[in-house]
This record gives C-alpha cells, structure tokens and sequence, in this order.
C-alpha cells in the first residue's frame, strides 16, 4: 500500500503523505508495511501469552493444537483476550474520568476570579446548573455554595472508583426496564475499580474459562466505564469547563498558519489544553510571539483534546488520530502538547525531522529523552504557560523553506450535548425530545445511528467513517457522532447545516427547519457517554418503546483500533443497542463459539449485538435494516420518503 491515494482520501493528508515519501519519512502506514504479513494467530485472537508454560497458540485450521499447555481452548484464549481489552479500554477511560474529578475539588468559585488575575487562572465552575443538577443526582444538596459544592460532588463521584457494592450512580439514568435487565444478568457495575479488578482477575491462568461468563464480567467492566468513569469525566468536565453549547469551528490541517506560531494539543484530557488555550492568548506571550517575527499564536488540536477543546473554546482541529505524524510534516509546528492516549511513539523521531519540540505532560505517558513538564492541576496556567514560551522560542528555528501547510480546511459545528440537542429541537424555554421522537415516530427520520472510533491504517484513511456516514443521511438516519470519526466526517463537509443537502429529505427537512447538520458532534470519546444519556431521553419522552433496545438506533466503528473502541462497543452491546464494528482481528475471531455468541446469542439476553463488516456500504445496509426492523417492531410507520 504505498500510493498516497490508497492511504487515505484526505487530500490534506495525501499531500503531507507524499512529503514523507519524497523526503524518505516514515508513518504509520510505512510500518505497518514493515508488518506485513501480520501474524495469523493474533489477528484470531488464539494466541495466548498469559502464562509462562506458554505462548500458546491454537490452530485455527484443526490440523496443530487444539489447546494450550494448561488445556485452554479457544473459546477461552479468544474471550479472555477480548476480556483483557475491555479492561484495558475501562481503565483508560476511567482514569481520565478521576483526574478530571479530582480536579474539580480544586475549583475556584464561580465569578469570584472576576477583575482578580490569579483567579483567571485557576479552574472555576463554569456551569453552575450542571453542577447542582450533578448534586441532585448524587444525594447532595444543590442549595450548597458552588465551590464547597464541587468539593462535596468531587468526593462522591471519586468514591465511585471505589465502591465495593451496590450500583453506581449514573445507572440510574438508564430507562428502568435496562436496569432491571442488567440486574437479572448480574451485570450492573458496582464500583470502577472493582470491575476492572475482577474482570483482570477472572483471565488469570486457570480462573474463568467459560466464555459466555468472560464475556458478561466484561460487559460489566465496560458498563463501569460507559456508565461510570466516561460520564464521570463527560459531566465534571462540563461542570468545570462548560457544557459545550453548537460552536463553528475549522478543521484539517490547514488551520495551521504558516506566520503564526502553532502549537499542537494532543491527547485526549482537556484539563490541561484548557489552560493553553487561555495561555495562547496571554497578552505577555502574544508579545513575545511578535517579538520573534510572528503575527500571534495559533492554537489547533488534534485527537479527542482537539475535540474537547473546539466544543468549549471553538480552537480549531489540526486533524484525527492518522494526522498526527502528518502535522508534524508540515514544518510548521513549533510544539506538539500531548497529555495521554492515542499518542504515537513515533512522534519523537518525526519531530526530529523537523524544529518540533515534542513535550509530554502526563507521569503516565513519557517518551525517552523528550521533554517533559509534568502537569500539576495546581499550577496548570504556569505549565501551561511554560509549554507556549517553549513554542514561541523554537519559531526561530522553523526553517521556511520546509513548510508545506496544505491549504485544505472546512467549517463545522460542533457541540451537541444531551441538553443541548433538546434545546435546539425543542426550544430554549420548552426543551424537550418529543420534536426529535415525533420526527421518527413519523418516520421523517427513520432511526438514530452512532457512528465513531479512531483511524487505522490497515483501513483507507478516512474512508469508512466518510463513506457509512454519507450513506446513512442519505437513507434519512440521523447520526450523532463523538471522538476522530467525527473529525473524519467534518473534513469532508458533513457537519454543517448546509450538509443537509445530502441528506434525504424527510431529514433534510428537520435539518432546515431547526438549522442544524445531519450530523451531530458530540465530542470526545468519553462523550460516547453523551449518547447514552440522550438514548436514555428519548425513552424517556415516550412513544419509541421502553429500553434502549426498542429504539430504531444502530452503533458503529467503522475504522476502530483503540482498545478503548472495544470497551465502547461492549458497554453499547450491554446497552441494548446493535454494533457494526470494522475490519480487524476482532472481526475474524478464531473461536467460532464466541463469534456466534457475539453476534447471535447475546441479543437475547441484552438486547444488543455485535455485528463484523468490512465495507462501509454494507454496514449501512446492515444498519438501516437493524433500524427498520425496530420501526416494525414498534408498529411505526415505514419511513415517510423511503421505498
Ligand atoms: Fe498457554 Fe494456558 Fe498459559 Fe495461556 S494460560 S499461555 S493457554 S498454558
Ligand atoms: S482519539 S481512541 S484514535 S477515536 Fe479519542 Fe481517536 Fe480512537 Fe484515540
């Protein structure tokens, strides 16, 4: 796979790809080449590593082993595999969510930083409402003052990590009648922490080795995490930071100015990116900038921090997880600010290529021989501050003659929430889901579709998201999207009000009579939680059944690779809901018992299942189909402009 064109359909990224080529510069793409051909046994899952009488692989063909060492078949190896990357994916997300709860107990209250500079620069409640609403949910009383508030709401929700027994509190959000199925299943999470644990303990050599069990401890595990750790970072982060609210943004990597100094963010906890975005605008380092022969600093994103801070602050996104090498080509950064995930090793040796400093921030992501400025929640604006000064003083050292910014950018809307998205349909002052349930009961919109993950380069970049998302608008399914799928689908001009031409027209018409995109941002990938809590809505409004699974709805990640995606997946599956997931190992699993459990059997019990596909264009087959057969299940009517 070497033409530029096979790798990716961005045209930005087709240009800095053949930069790599021409100046012999290797990316994901050049390694994953090296790869090749990639081993069969773990592209199954039958290769097992747990134990030392191992590596043991089962032979896929029934010729070799049938079992390892200890007798583990491949139903066991597959599903404690996948069991492990539920855990993994829990962990990552989860951790974000307690950093970001811990932060919040150190919050200044809100409008006492007004005319005082010390305060500009600390963390303040930026939404009270949410705040006190977050209260409600846990027990406390919202008539508290704010700052003593979030200390209280920042002990509770971190206590949520360490719950022993009981449920965890946001699962109350969920419709009743999920809830009481997650019990009848024993799967309704107890604590984070303890999900994790257990799900870790239980691939132990010679702990559980029935599949179907591996599974449901992990669809806990994922729950904690979909239910827990994300909506704990989703909500403190709005509490603290804002509830986005719709913002016009740019995107791809020609937002990066070629007279400007640019920073990078990167990563995917905004609590720091926060803070540079206020210190790109200190008057003392804008100054400084010009002092050095630039008009200013340009801030830009790339990943999930790109998209939490485009929401919030309408910082403009550099471009998604394959971009992140491609910005770098560019000659044009003078510092790429990483927090944690996501992150590519490779980095340092193209930042090495060119004048980019690359710094790491986090005790959890270091790079050998980078710099590193650890970040304290406590001083964050002077690191913050600090990083920006560094990137000012390595303008100098951009050599012009290698810039190459490629000229392509596109507008988009972003920051759709929960509230949100009832406020726009249903108006400020009578905000409501019933327009949006009206419009699929009358089949104006046929279903909902979640569309999001990562990149991959064993898929064209790009392709997928662009290609299952144009055709599921077409069909007049609305999609909600979070994480780079949506940076995907933004560069390709999807998420605009004016995008609403491609859609069909019972969509379109709900599209220009509210203003809004046929495709709606909803953030980051913790946010996938937003779509849990708006599925829980729309329930909640009537007339689309009783459960999540009774909604003409459908998951998907087309081009996924993140061990994250898969806890994503199984909390959606645990959810009730159905999910296509792309090409990959996973698709292909060497246990035809858990595949068929997977994608059969477990939509009897949870309601939700797991599809594999590999075109993008079948997945939306697929989808749609899912989505009419709901529309029948709940005697609604075909959809209104649809054969
Ligand atoms: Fe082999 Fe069993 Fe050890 Fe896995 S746990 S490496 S299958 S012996
Ligand atoms: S950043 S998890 S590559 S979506 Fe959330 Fe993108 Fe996937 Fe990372």
């Amino acid at each position: 796979m070497s033409d530029v064109k096979q790798r990716s359909i961005d045209l930005a990224s087709q240009e800095m790809l053949q930069k790599a080529k021409d100046e012999n510069i290797r990316t994901a793409w050049d390694r994953l080449t090296a790869q090749e051909p990639q081993c069969g046994f773990g592209q199954l899952g039958v290769c097992c590593t747990v134990c030392n009488m191992g590596p043991c692989r089962i032979d896929p063909f029934g010729e070799g082993a049938q079992v390892g060492v200890c007798g583990a078949s491949a139903d066991t190896i597959t599903a404690r595999n996948l069991a492990r990357k539920i855990a993994v994916g829990a962990s990552a997300h989860s951790d974000h969510g307690r950093d970001v709860a811990e932060t919040l107990s150190l919050v200044s209250a809100p409008h006492t930083h007004k005319g005082g500079a010390k305060h500009d620069h600390s963390y303040v409640i930026s939404d009270v409402e949410k705040l006190k609403s977050l209260a409600r949910e846990f027990g406390l009383d919202p008539a508290v003052e704010p700052q003593e508030l979030a200390k209280q709401l920042s002990r509770k929700m971190l206590e949520e990590f360490g719950k022993q027994e009981g449920e965890l509190t946001f699962c109350k959000r969920a419709p009743e009648k999920r809830q009481k199925i997650w019990r009848s299943l024993g799967v309704i999470p107890r604590g984070i922490d303890r999900e994790v644990v257990e799900l870790l303990h239980t691939t132990h050599m010679g702990m559980d080795n029935d599949y179907r069990n591996i599974i449901a401890n992990g669809m806990r595990c994922a729950l904690s995490d979909g239910w827990g750790g994300s909506m704990i970072a989703t909500e403190a982060q709005d509490a603290m930071l804002g509830s986005p609210i719709p913002i016009r943004g740019k995107v791809n990597l020609g937002v990066l100015k070629e007279n400007y100094v640019n920073i990078v963010v990167h990563g995917h906890e905004p609590v720091l990116s926060d803070m540079a975005v206020k210190a790109s605008q200190d008057p003392e380092l804008v100054k400084l900038a010009k002092k050095a022969g630039a008009e200013g600093i340009n801030l830009a994103g790339i990943c999930c921090t790109a998209n939490e801070v485009l929401m919030r602050h309408g910082i403009p996104i550099a471009g998604n997880f394959l971009q992140q090498e491609l910005a770098i080509l560019t000659g044009a950064v003078e510092v790429m600010l990483v927090d944690v995930q996501c992150i590519m090793p490779s980095l340092q040796e193209i930042a090495a290529c060119f004048h980019t400093k690359l710094v790491t921030t986090s005790s959890k992501a270091r790079f050998p021989g980078v710099i590193h400025l650890e970040f304290e929640t406590r001083n964050a604006y002077e690191i913050a501050k600090q990083i920006i000064k560094a990137g000012v003083e390595n303008f100098a050292n951009r050599n012009k003659e290698r810039v190459n910014i490629p000229k392509h950018e596109m507008d988009l809307v972003a920051g759709f929430t929960k509230e949100g998205v009832s406020q726009i349909l249903g108006g400020r002052y009578r905000a409501s889901y019933r327009p949006l349930n009206e419009a699929i009961i009358s089949g104006r919109i046929r279903g909902v579709a979640g569309v999001v993950g990562c990149n991959n380069p064993k898929q064209t970049h790009d392709y997928s998201h662009t290609t299952l998302v144009k055709e599921l608008i077409k069909n007049d399914v609305l999609v909600l999207q979070t994480g780079c799928s949506a940076i995907a689908c933004a560069k390709q001009g999807l998420l605009v009000p004016e995008a609403a031409k491609f859609a069909g027209k019972g969509l379109q018409e709900i599209c220009e009579a509210v203003g809004i995109p046929p495709v709606l941002h909803m953030g980051s990938c913790v946010d996938n939680s937003r779509i849990l809590t708006a599925a829980s809505e729309i329930i909640r409004e009537g007339g689309l059944g009783e459960d999540l699974s009774d909604i003409p709805a459908a998951g998907c990640a087309p081009e996924w690779m993140s061990e994250k995606a898969i806890t994503i997946g199984f909390y959606f599956v645990a959810s009730g809901v159905y999910t296509v997931f792309g090409s990959s190992p996973f698709a292909t699993l060497g246990s035809k018992n858990l595949t068929e459990y997977l994608t059969k059997e477990l939509a009897d019990t949870v309601g939700g299942r797991f599809e594999f596909c590999d075109d993008p264009l079948e997945m939306a087959r697929l989808m749609i189909a899912h989505i009419d057969r709901k529309r029948k299940d709940l005697n609604l009517k075909p959809c209104m402009y649809q054969a």
